[in-house]
């Protein structure tokens, strides 16, 4: 039964493509750095494999009590019943995947407010926006108008992430929106010490974005 009390907010690791045991070891690491949401991207093993490292990196999760995500296949997520599944615009259709899913649906939004609008009255748990930097993880992607953040919380009420060549360096690009959490790959996959990279990284998420949202509750 997929259970809908976790939080979604914090760090959110994302992963890379399955690529052997090490793989698991990065999760692990990152997790036990404050890593608070995983999930399993993968665009180019086979379902078979795919569903395997899915019950794989689940139980992981499940042994630290954070949401595990399935990226684009609602039906995996379904089969292995994880917490959640991640879609966007080229994926099932959100109000489709909301009738057959349970647990809690994730929806990309790009740079588009209005689609962040969709996403809520469609039954999504959260949103993504980005990405806002380059990255090399995601080749075709855009890069969005960091400003489609201002008082995105005035347009819905569900949770925000923010994804896209986030490292620790530029996580205090967004210290002035309210968001509610930072989505990496490469940053804690391509480091050598995953462990501290998501360490580092939740520091400066909570120093910028959460400690400055604190002081702006206290000003208005
Ligand atoms: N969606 C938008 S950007 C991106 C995804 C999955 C990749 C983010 O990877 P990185 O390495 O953190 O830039
Ligand atoms: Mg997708």
């Amino acid at each position: 039964m997929s259970d809908k009390s976790k939080k979604l907010s914090g760090l959110y690791l994302v992963t890379q493509d399955y690529f052997g045991e090490e793989f698991y070891r990065i999760i692990e690491e990152a997790i036990i750095g404050g890593v608070d949401i995983v999930q399993y991207r993968d665009k180019t093993n086979p379902k078979d494999v795919r569903r395997d490292v899915a019950r794989k990196v689940k139980r992981i999760c499940s042994r630290y009590d954070i949401p595990f995500f399935i990226d684009d296949d609602v039906g995996l997520a379904i089969e292995i019943d994880s917490d959640g599944v991640h879609i966007g615009k080229d994926d099932m259709p959100l109000p489709e995947a909301r009738r057959l899913f349970n647990g809690f649906i994730g929806y990309s939004t790009y740079g588009d407010r209005e689609m962040a609008i969709y996403a809520e009255q469609n039954g999504a748990d959260y949103v993504a926006f980005g990405p806002f930097f380059h990255t090399g993880t995601k080749k075709d992607a855009g890069i969005y108008d960091i400003g489609v953040l201002k008082d995105i919380h005035r347009y819905v009420d569900i949770p925000v992430f923010v994804i896209g060549g986030i490292s620790r360096s530029n996580v205090s690009a967004f210290s002035e929106y309210d968001i509610d959490g930072i989505a990496v790959v490469s940053a804690i996959f391509s480091s050598p010490d995953p462990r501290s990279a998501a360490r580092d990284l939740k520091e400066a998420f909570q120093n910028s974005v959460i400690r400055s949202r604190r002081s702006d509750d206290r000003t208005h």
